[in-house]
């Protein structure tokens, strides 16, 4: 199944539980590199390059994905990015790195727990596909 069509499913696949949240539980296992009481970092289980992680908001359920976020969620998406770049130092992205959030079915988002993608570690390019 393409990247595309794994996104389209997911859009449909309704509000329950994501692997995240099995993730933040420690129900599944992931290689975490950065945890505080509001923001996870792990390693994306299919890396696009060298470096390639996850900053996720610990709490469940409502932060499905950016066009939802509410005004009262702007301190907690400050936070997210500055961990993605505080990780990013830890990881030795010196050199600048992406960071993406995919949004929807058309942002090719499949898993609808919010998350910012960092990928660093060699040359990217522009445009995005
Ligand atoms: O497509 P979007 O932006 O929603 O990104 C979801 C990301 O989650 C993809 O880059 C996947 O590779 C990643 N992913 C999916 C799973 C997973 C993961 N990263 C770490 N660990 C994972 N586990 C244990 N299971 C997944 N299904």
């Amino acid at each position: 199944m393409s990247e595309v069509d794994a996104a389209q499913k997911a859009a449909s696949s309704g509000d329950g539980p994501t692997i995240f949240d099995k993730i933040i539980s420690k129900e599944i296992p992931a290689k975490v590199i950065y945890e505080d009481d509001q923001a996870l970092a792990f390693r994306d289980i299919s890396p696009q390059g060298p470096v390639h992680f996850l900053v996720i908001p610990k709490v469940r359920g409502r932060l499905t994905q950016l066009s939802k976020m509410q005004e009262e969620d702007k301190p907690l998406l400050g936070h997210l990015m500055y961990v993605a770049a505080q990780v990013a130092k830890q990881e030795g992205l010196a050199q600048g790195y992406r960071v993406v959030v995919n949004d929807g079915p058309n942002g090719c988002q499949s898993v609808y727990h919010l998350h910012l993608h960092i990928i660093g570690g060699r040359q990217m390019n522009w445009p995005p596909g």
